[in-house]
Protein backbone atom coordinates (compact mmCIF):
# COMPACT_ATOMS: atom_id res chain seq x y z
CA UNK A 1 0.00 0.00 0.00
CA UNK A 2 2.75 1.97 0.78
CA UNK A 3 4.80 1.25 -2.03
CA UNK A 4 2.16 2.23 -4.25
CA UNK A 5 1.31 5.60 -3.06
CA UNK A 6 5.24 6.32 -2.93
CA UNK A 7 5.05 5.69 -6.40
CA UNK A 8 2.18 8.20 -7.18
CA UNK A 9 3.62 10.96 -5.18
CA UNK A 10 6.78 10.30 -6.53
CA UNK A 11 5.54 10.34 -10.45
CA UNK A 12 4.19 14.11 -9.44
CA UNK A 13 7.01 15.31 -7.85
CA UNK A 14 9.47 14.59 -10.67
CA UNK A 15 7.08 16.17 -13.17
CA UNK A 16 7.19 19.60 -10.41
CA UNK A 17 10.90 19.64 -10.16
CA UNK A 18 13.04 17.50 -12.58
CA UNK A 19 16.11 16.20 -11.43
CA UNK A 20 18.27 19.24 -13.22
CA UNK A 21 16.23 21.35 -10.88
CA UNK A 22 16.96 19.86 -7.44
CA UNK A 23 20.92 19.39 -8.32
CA UNK A 24 20.86 23.12 -8.40
CA UNK A 25 19.15 23.87 -4.83
CA UNK A 26 22.14 25.41 -2.42
CA UNK A 27 21.92 21.74 -0.24
CA UNK A 28 23.02 19.72 -3.26
CA UNK A 29 26.59 21.37 -2.78
CA UNK A 30 26.44 20.88 0.60
CA UNK A 31 29.76 18.16 2.68
CA UNK A 32 27.77 15.62 4.02
CA UNK A 33 28.22 14.63 7.71
CA UNK A 34 29.36 11.11 8.17
CA UNK A 35 26.86 9.00 10.35
CA UNK A 36 29.68 6.48 10.11
CA UNK A 37 32.53 8.65 11.92
CA UNK A 38 29.59 10.02 14.19
CA UNK A 39 28.63 6.81 15.60
CA UNK A 40 32.12 5.31 15.92
CA UNK A 41 33.58 8.15 17.31
CA UNK A 42 35.02 7.38 21.02
CA UNK A 43 32.42 8.19 23.81
CA UNK A 44 29.51 8.32 21.18
CA UNK A 45 26.10 7.53 22.95
CA UNK A 46 24.69 6.25 19.17
CA UNK A 47 21.38 7.15 19.66
CA UNK A 48 20.08 7.81 16.31
CA UNK A 49 16.69 10.19 18.05
CA UNK A 50 13.83 10.64 15.77
CA UNK A 51 11.46 13.20 15.29
CA UNK A 52 8.10 11.21 14.15
CA UNK A 53 4.57 12.86 14.75
CA UNK A 54 2.18 9.93 14.36
CA UNK A 55 3.07 5.93 12.93
CA UNK A 56 0.20 3.95 11.58
CA UNK A 57 1.01 1.12 14.49
CA UNK A 58 0.89 4.16 17.54
CA UNK A 59 -1.63 7.09 15.69
CA UNK A 60 -0.55 10.20 17.16
CA UNK A 61 2.10 10.09 19.12
CA UNK A 62 3.08 14.04 19.56
CA UNK A 63 0.45 16.74 17.79
CA UNK A 64 2.44 20.01 19.44
CA UNK A 65 6.19 19.39 19.35
CA UNK A 66 7.80 22.10 17.43
CA UNK A 67 10.64 20.13 15.26
CA UNK A 68 13.90 22.43 15.38
CA UNK A 69 13.09 22.78 19.00
CA UNK A 70 13.10 19.12 19.40
CA UNK A 71 16.30 18.18 17.02
CA UNK A 72 18.24 20.49 18.68
CA UNK A 73 17.15 19.15 22.39
CA UNK A 74 18.41 16.09 20.84
CA UNK A 75 21.92 17.08 19.71
CA UNK A 76 22.22 19.03 22.70
CA UNK A 77 21.34 15.85 24.70
CA UNK A 78 24.53 14.01 22.81
CA UNK A 79 22.48 12.06 20.13
CA UNK A 80 24.64 10.84 17.41
CA UNK A 81 21.91 10.87 14.87
CA UNK A 82 18.85 12.82 13.63
CA UNK A 83 16.02 10.94 11.60
CA UNK A 84 13.52 13.22 10.38
CA UNK A 85 10.18 11.26 9.03
CA UNK A 86 9.47 12.83 5.53
CA UNK A 87 6.11 10.90 5.05
CA UNK A 88 3.31 12.97 5.07
CA UNK A 89 0.27 10.17 4.13
CA UNK A 90 1.23 7.36 7.06
CA UNK A 91 3.38 9.42 9.74
CA UNK A 92 2.15 12.84 9.44
CA UNK A 93 5.21 14.78 8.78
CA UNK A 94 4.95 18.16 7.71
CA UNK A 95 7.06 19.08 4.81
CA UNK A 96 8.62 22.10 6.77
CA UNK A 97 10.03 19.26 9.47
CA UNK A 98 13.03 18.03 7.52
CA UNK A 99 14.25 21.58 6.47
CA UNK A 100 14.14 23.21 9.97
CA UNK A 101 15.60 20.18 11.42
CA UNK A 102 18.67 20.65 8.25
CA UNK A 103 18.56 24.36 9.33
CA UNK A 104 19.09 23.78 13.29
CA UNK A 105 21.45 20.51 13.21
CA UNK A 106 25.07 20.16 13.35
CA UNK A 107 25.12 16.90 12.92
CA UNK A 108 24.13 13.36 11.07
CA UNK A 109 20.67 13.87 9.22
CA UNK A 110 18.63 10.82 8.16
CA UNK A 111 16.14 11.38 5.89
CA UNK A 112 12.98 8.56 7.16
CA UNK A 113 11.32 7.87 3.75
CA UNK A 114 9.97 5.05 1.77
CA UNK A 115 12.17 4.60 -1.03
CA UNK A 116 11.11 3.18 -3.93
CA UNK A 117 12.27 5.58 -6.91
CA UNK A 118 16.10 6.83 -7.68
CA UNK A 119 14.43 10.30 -8.25
CA UNK A 120 14.10 9.77 -4.32
CA UNK A 121 17.89 10.07 -3.77
CA UNK A 122 18.35 13.28 -5.19
CA UNK A 123 15.84 14.54 -3.93
CA UNK A 124 17.13 13.38 -0.84
CA UNK A 125 20.83 14.99 -1.17
CA UNK A 126 18.66 18.68 -1.95
CA UNK A 127 17.12 18.74 0.97
CA UNK A 128 20.32 18.45 3.04
CA UNK A 129 20.29 14.29 3.78
CA UNK A 130 23.23 13.22 4.96
CA UNK A 131 22.08 9.62 5.32
CA UNK A 132 18.86 7.81 3.30
CA UNK A 133 17.04 4.72 4.69
CA UNK A 134 17.16 1.70 2.18
CA UNK A 135 14.17 -0.75 3.13
CA UNK A 136 14.75 -4.27 2.19
CA UNK A 137 11.52 -5.45 2.42
CA UNK A 138 10.37 -3.08 -0.56
CA UNK A 139 13.41 -3.40 -2.72
CA UNK A 140 15.49 -6.20 -5.12
CA UNK A 141 19.03 -6.61 -3.81
CA UNK A 142 19.68 -5.51 -7.54
CA UNK A 143 18.07 -2.05 -6.58
CA UNK A 144 19.08 -1.87 -3.37
CA UNK A 145 22.31 -1.50 -4.79
CA UNK A 146 22.18 0.86 -7.87
CA UNK A 147 20.31 3.00 -5.06
CA UNK A 148 23.08 2.74 -2.49
CA UNK A 149 25.29 3.08 -5.52
CA UNK A 150 23.74 6.39 -6.44
CA UNK A 151 23.68 7.99 -2.85
CA UNK A 152 27.16 7.56 -2.27
CA UNK A 153 27.78 8.95 -5.36
CA UNK A 154 26.28 11.98 -4.29
CA UNK A 155 28.02 11.98 -0.89
CA UNK A 156 25.49 10.64 1.59
CA UNK A 157 25.90 7.32 3.45
CA UNK A 158 23.06 4.67 3.33
CA UNK A 159 21.50 3.02 6.44
CA UNK A 160 19.99 -0.41 4.59
CA UNK A 161 17.18 -1.77 7.39
CA UNK A 162 16.96 -5.74 7.22
CA UNK A 163 13.87 -7.71 9.55
CA UNK A 164 14.92 -11.22 8.30
CA UNK A 165 17.28 -13.92 7.58
CA UNK A 166 16.13 -14.01 3.66
CA UNK A 167 17.38 -10.02 3.38
CA UNK A 168 20.67 -11.04 4.01
CA UNK A 169 21.54 -10.90 0.04
CA UNK A 170 20.41 -7.16 0.37
CA UNK A 171 23.77 -6.22 1.46
CA UNK A 172 26.12 -4.75 -0.25
CA UNK A 173 29.57 -2.80 -0.75
CA UNK A 174 28.24 0.27 -0.79
CA UNK A 175 25.87 0.14 2.47
CA UNK A 176 27.98 1.94 5.35
CA UNK A 177 25.04 1.31 8.30
CA UNK A 178 22.69 -1.84 8.73
CA UNK A 179 19.36 -1.15 10.63
CA UNK A 180 17.67 -4.01 11.99
CA UNK A 181 13.95 -4.09 12.73
CA UNK A 182 12.59 -5.46 15.82
CA UNK A 183 9.17 -4.25 14.88
CA UNK A 184 7.90 -7.09 12.64
CA UNK A 185 6.01 -4.59 9.55
CA UNK A 186 3.27 -7.27 9.20
CA UNK A 187 1.67 -7.16 12.81
CA UNK A 188 3.98 -4.39 14.18
CA UNK A 189 4.98 -7.27 17.09
CA UNK A 190 8.30 -5.94 18.83
CA UNK A 191 11.00 -8.91 19.12
CA UNK A 192 14.77 -7.83 20.30
CA UNK A 193 16.09 -11.43 20.22
CA UNK A 194 15.37 -12.12 16.81
CA UNK A 195 17.22 -8.92 15.58
CA UNK A 196 20.06 -9.82 18.08
CA UNK A 197 20.34 -13.30 15.70
CA UNK A 198 20.27 -12.01 12.98
CA UNK A 199 22.90 -9.62 13.44
CA UNK A 200 25.22 -11.92 14.68
CA UNK A 201 25.39 -12.70 10.53
CA UNK A 202 26.02 -9.50 9.39
CA UNK A 203 29.71 -8.93 8.04
CA UNK A 204 31.85 -8.53 11.39
CA UNK A 205 32.83 -5.00 10.57
CA UNK A 206 29.28 -3.44 9.65
CA UNK A 207 27.84 -1.07 11.99
CA UNK A 208 24.69 -2.38 13.13
CA UNK A 209 21.29 -0.34 14.23
CA UNK A 210 18.69 -1.32 16.61
CA UNK A 211 16.03 -0.10 15.24
CA UNK A 212 12.29 0.46 16.84
CA UNK A 213 10.79 -0.09 20.35
CA UNK A 214 13.56 0.44 22.41
CA UNK A 215 11.80 2.05 25.12
CA UNK A 216 14.77 1.91 28.11
CA UNK A 217 18.08 2.59 28.64
CA UNK A 218 18.19 -1.12 29.91
CA UNK A 219 16.96 -2.44 26.18
CA UNK A 220 19.58 0.07 24.96
CA UNK A 221 22.61 -1.75 27.17
CA UNK A 222 21.61 -5.10 26.43
CA UNK A 223 21.58 -4.48 22.26
CA UNK A 224 25.10 -2.43 22.76
CA UNK A 225 26.06 -6.10 25.25
CA UNK A 226 25.05 -7.80 21.66
CA UNK A 227 27.25 -5.56 19.45
CA UNK A 228 25.04 -3.22 18.30
CA UNK A 229 26.36 0.38 17.99
CA UNK A 230 23.49 2.62 17.37
CA UNK A 231 19.46 2.93 18.46
CA UNK A 232 16.93 4.27 16.33
CA UNK A 233 14.40 5.54 18.87
CA UNK A 234 11.37 7.68 18.27
CA UNK A 235 8.28 6.92 20.15
CA UNK A 236 9.83 6.84 23.80
CA UNK A 237 11.20 10.50 23.31
CA UNK A 238 8.38 11.99 20.96
CA UNK A 239 5.65 10.46 23.79
CA UNK A 240 7.12 12.85 26.62
CA UNK A 241 6.28 16.31 27.04
CA UNK A 242 9.88 17.36 26.52
CA UNK A 243 11.63 14.85 24.00
CA UNK A 244 15.17 16.23 24.46
CA UNK A 245 15.24 15.56 28.13
CA UNK A 246 14.14 11.93 27.77
CA UNK A 247 16.59 11.47 24.94
CA UNK A 248 19.80 13.24 27.36
CA UNK A 249 18.68 10.11 30.04
C1 LIG B 1 11.72 4.26 15.46
P1 LIG B 1 10.23 3.66 17.56
O1 LIG B 1 9.50 2.43 17.96
O2 LIG B 1 11.37 3.98 18.51
O3 LIG B 1 9.35 4.85 17.38
O4 LIG B 1 10.89 3.36 16.13
C2 LIG B 1 12.05 3.74 14.05
O5 LIG B 1 12.78 2.57 14.18
C3 LIG B 1 10.78 3.51 13.23
O6 LIG B 1 10.15 4.74 13.09
C4 LIG B 1 11.06 2.89 11.86
C5 LIG B 1 10.42 3.21 10.63
C6 LIG B 1 11.04 2.38 9.66
C7 LIG B 1 9.47 4.11 10.26
C8 LIG B 1 11.96 1.93 11.58
N1 LIG B 1 11.96 1.63 10.27
C9 LIG B 1 10.67 2.47 8.32
C10 LIG B 1 9.11 4.18 8.92
C11 LIG B 1 9.73 3.38 7.97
Amino acid sequence: KIVQQKLAEVAVQKEQTPIFQLMECENFKRKCYSAKESISKQGASGVIAEFKRQSPSKGVINGTAKPADVVKDYEEAGASMVSVLTDEKFFGAKASDFASARETLNIPLLRKEFIVDSYQIYQSKAMGADVILLIAAILTPQRCKDFAFIAKDLGMEVLLELHDDAELKHVNKFVDLVGINNRNLKDFSVDTERSIRLAKRLPEDMIRVAESGLDSPEVVKDMRENGFQAFLMGEHFMKMDSPGDTCKS
